[in-house]
C-alpha cells in the first residue's frame, strides 16, 4: 500500500475499528484533516479544548471496550490533550493519540512550538512512538494500536508534520480483532484461597472494575461463603444491582456499613480492586487478592493468598471448591447495617420543609428517578461523584463514568460527548459542578455544534464545595473557593440549547423531567445548598479535631452563620 504518511495512519485506525477521531485541527494536522476530509468511514470531530477531545476519546474506550483516538497539533495542541491522556490510561481505556509534532529538521533547535512529546507523554501512556521517517510507520501504527488494547491503556503516536505528508509503503494492517484473553488462574492457587475461605468465621468480598463480567459468580460465591459484597467506586456499576449481598461503598466517598463489612472480617476477598487508600484496609484480617496484573498485588496492604488470573476465572475454579457456610451472622449484622444507611441516606434526599436553597441530594435522587434505565451517566470530579455514588443506582444496563482514578474537574461534559457520539440513541446526562462546567465550559458549544442530546445537570453550589469540605476537615476556613456565577440556563440559551434554572425545591421535577425529555442538547442550573456537609464513613480524630476547630475559627471569624447553616444541613446527622 503505497500513500502518505497520515493515510497509513488513518487506514490502521479504521482497520481498528475507529469510527471518529476528536481534536482541534492545526498546521502539522493539516494531512491528517485532510485524509479525514475525504473519507465517510471515519469522522473528525472538533472539540473547543484538546483535554476535552482526550476525555470524550477516552469514554468512548471505557464505554465499549473498543479503541478509540484524538490528536493535537505540535506544541500546545498535544499538550493539551495531557490531563484527559493521564484519565484514560489510569482508567485503562484504549486510545491512541496522535501527537504531530514540528518540522523534522528543526527538532532540537528550539523552533516555535517545539515541545518533546515522546518524554512529555511518557507517564500518561503504555506506549509512545516516534515516526521519524516513513517507512517506520507501519511498524510504530502496529505497535501503538496493539498495545493500547492489549495492555488497556494510552498509545501516543508522534508525527511531525511534514513526515505525515511524505509518501510512504507501509503493509496492510494486520489483523486487530482478537478478542481479550482469558487468565484462569493455577488451580494449585485457587485452592489456598478455598482452603482460608473454608476455615474462615466472617468473610467480606471487596469487588472493584476487576469483576466486570462475573457479576453471577460474584453472587453465588457470596451466597456460599455468606459474605457481604463491599464495592469500590469503578465496582459499583458491576457490584451493585441484583445483588442481595451488597453493603455498599467503603472510602471517603463510601458508607459505614461498607467501612465495618471490611473492618470486622477475618478474610478479606479483594477481587479486581486497586483501591489505594490504606486506611481503608482491615489490620487484622487475612487476605486474598485477585487481580490480572501481578503488580497490583500486594500493593496497598499485605496479602496473605495472592493470585494472578480474571476474577471470573478464579471464581468459576472456586465455586465448586468451597463449601457452603453456616453461620451467616457478620453477613446479616452488615445488610442490617446497610438497611440504615440506606434510610438515613433517603432521608437526607427528601424534598426538605420546601425552602430554597434544594437539597443536592434530593437533585440527585430524582436524576436517578428520571434518567432513562439504560442513562449513560457522568459526574463531575467534586459533589456531583459523591452523590452519584450514593444515589445513582446501577441496574447492569445504566453506566457511570467518572474521574475516578485520575480525580480530575471537568470530565463529565466531555465524557458525554464520547457517550452520546457512541451511542446515540441511549440518554447521556453529564452530573457537572459549577466549576467542573466552567472549567471547560467551551464544550458546551461542542453539543450544539455536533447536535448532540446531552443533558447536562449543573449542582451550582456558587463553590469549589468538595474543597471547602476538606479544608473544614482539616479545620481550615474555606478561602479561595467562592465562584461568581452567571446563570448558567441564559447562559446555556444564548448558545444555543434549552437552558432552565431551578431554584425551588417544588419545582425541580417537573424542570428536571423537562430538561431530560428535551430533544436536542439542554441544561438544567439547578442552585443547591453550598453547605450539604457530607462526612466520610469513619472520622479520624484528627479530622474531628478539624471540624472542631473548623467551627471554634468560623465563629471567632464572624462567620457563625455559616456554621448554624451547616447545623440546619444536618452536619453530625450525616456521618454514616
Ligand atoms: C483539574 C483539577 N483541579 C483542581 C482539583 C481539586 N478539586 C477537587 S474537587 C474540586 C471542586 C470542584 O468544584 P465544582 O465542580 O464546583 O464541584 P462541587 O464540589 O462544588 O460540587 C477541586 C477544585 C481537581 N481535582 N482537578
Ligand atoms: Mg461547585
Amino acid at each position: 500500500m503505497k500513500s502518505r504518511v497520515a493515510d497509513v495512519i488513518v487506514e490502521y485506525l479504521v482497520a481498528a475499528g475507529v469510527t471518529r477521531v476528536y481534536g482541534i485541527a492545526g498546521d502539522s494536522l493539516n494531512a491528517f484533516t485532510e485524509n479525514f476530509r475525504r473519507r465517510t468511514d471515519i469522522r473528525w470531530v472538533n472539540t473547543r479544548h484538546e483535554e476535552a477531545a482526550a476525555f470524550a476519546a477516552g469514554a468512548e474506550a471505557q464505554l465499549t471496550g473498543r479503541l478509540s483516538a484524538c490528536a493535537g497539533s505540535c506544541g500546545p495542541g498535544n499538550l493539551h490533550l495531557i490531563n484527559g491522556l493521564f484519565d484514560a490510561n489510569r482508567s485503562r481505556s484504549p486510545v491512541v493519540a496522535i501527537a504531530s509534532q514540528i518540522p523534522s529538521s528543526e527538532i532540537g533547535t528550539n523552533y516555535f512550538q517545539e515541545t518533546h512529546p515522546e518524554y512529555l507523554f511518557r507517564d500518561c501512556s503504555v506506549y509512545c512512538g516516534v515516526v521519524s521517517e516513513p517507512g517506520q510507520v507501519g511498524s510504530i501504527m502496529s505497535i501503538a494500536i496493539q498495545s493500547s488494547l492489549g495492555r488497556r491503556g494510552v498509545s501516543v503516536v508522534v508525527v511531525p508534520g511534514d513526515i505525515a505528508w511524505a509518501e510512504a509503503e507501509a503493509a496492510d494492517p494486520p489483523d486487530f480483532s482478537g478478542a481479550y484473553p482469558v487468565t484462569t488462574p493455577p488451580v494449585e492457587d485457587v485452592r489456598r484461597a478455598a482452603e482460608l475461605l473454608n476455615a474462615a468465621g466472617k468473610i467480606t468480598i471487596f469487588a472493584g472494575a476487576g469483576c466486570s463480567g462475573a457479576h453471577d459468580e460474584l453472587v453465588s460465591v457470596a451466597a456460599k461463603l455468606k459474605a457481604p459484597i463491599v464495592h469500590t467506586l469503578r465496582g459499583k456499576e458491576y457490584a451493585e444491582y441484583d445483588n442481595p449481598y451488597d453493603v455498599g461503598l467503603t472510602g471517603l466517598l463510601g458508607f459505614s456499613s461498607g467501612y465495618y463489612a471490611m473492618m470486622d472480617s477475618d478474610v478479606l476477598l479483594i477481587l479486581g480492586a486497586d483501591f489505594p487508600y490504606r486506611q481503608f484496609y482491615p489490620t487484622r484480617a487475612k487476605i486474598v487478592q485477585v487481580d490480572i496484573r501481578r503488580e497490583q498485588i500486594g500493593r496497598r496492604v499485605r496479602v496473605d493468598v495472592g493470585i494472578v488470573g480474571d476474577v471470573k476465572a478464579f471464581l468459576q475454579a472456586l465455586i465448586p471448591l468451597i463449601r457452603d457456610k453456616v453461620d451467616d451472622k457478620h453477613l446479616h449484622a452488615s445488610l442490617e447495617h446497610y438497611r440504615n444507611v440506606r434510610e438515613s441516606l433517603d432521608k437526607h434526599a427528601a424534598i426538605g420543609d420546601g425552602k430554597p436553597p434544594i437539597r443536592p441530594q434530593y437533585l440527585a435522587k430524582l436524576v436517578d428517578e428520571l434518567a432513562s434505565d439504560d442513562a449513560i451517566i457522568t459526574c463531575d470530579v467534586g459533589t456531583p461523584t459523591l452523590w452519584a455514588a450514593r444515589y445513582i443506582r446501577m441496574n447492569g444496563k445504566r453506566r457511570l463514568l467518572g474521574s475516578f482514578t485520575h480525580g480530575s474537574m471537568a470530565n463529565a461534559l466531555p465524557q458525554a460527548i464520547g457517550a452520546q457520539l457512541s451511542h446515540p440513541d441511549r440518554q447521556v446526562v453529564s452530573l457537572s459542578g459549577d466549576g467542573g462546567l466552567s472549567m471547560l465550559l467551551g464544550e458546551l458549544l461542542t453539543l450544539v455544534q455536533h447536535d448532540l442530546p446531552v443533558k447536562v445537570i449543573v449542582f451550582n453550589n456558587s463553590a469549589l464545595s468538595y474543597v471547602e469540605l476538606e479544608m473544614k476537615a482539616e479545620g481550615l476556613l474555606p478561602y479561595g473557593t467562592e465562584l461568581k456565577n452567571p446563570n448558567f440556563a441564559t447562559l446555556a440559551q444564548s448558545v444555543g440549547m434549552a437552558g432552565v434554572r431551578a431554584e425551588q425545591p417544588a419545582d425541580l421535577r417537573k424542570a428536571l423531567s423537562d430538561t431530560l425529555n428535551a430533544k436536542g442538547p439542554a441544561l438544567l442550573d439547578v442552585v443547591v445548598n453550598r453547605n450539604e456537609l457530607v462526612t466520610p464513613p469513619k472520622l479520624t480524630l484528627k479530622e474531628l479535631t478539624g471540624f472542631g476547630l473548623y467551627l471554634i475559627k468560623a465563629v471567632l471569624n464572624g462567620q457563625g452563620d455559616e456554621v448554624i447553616d451547616l447545623a440546619k444541613s444536618n452536619l453530625f446527622d450525616t456521618r454514616f
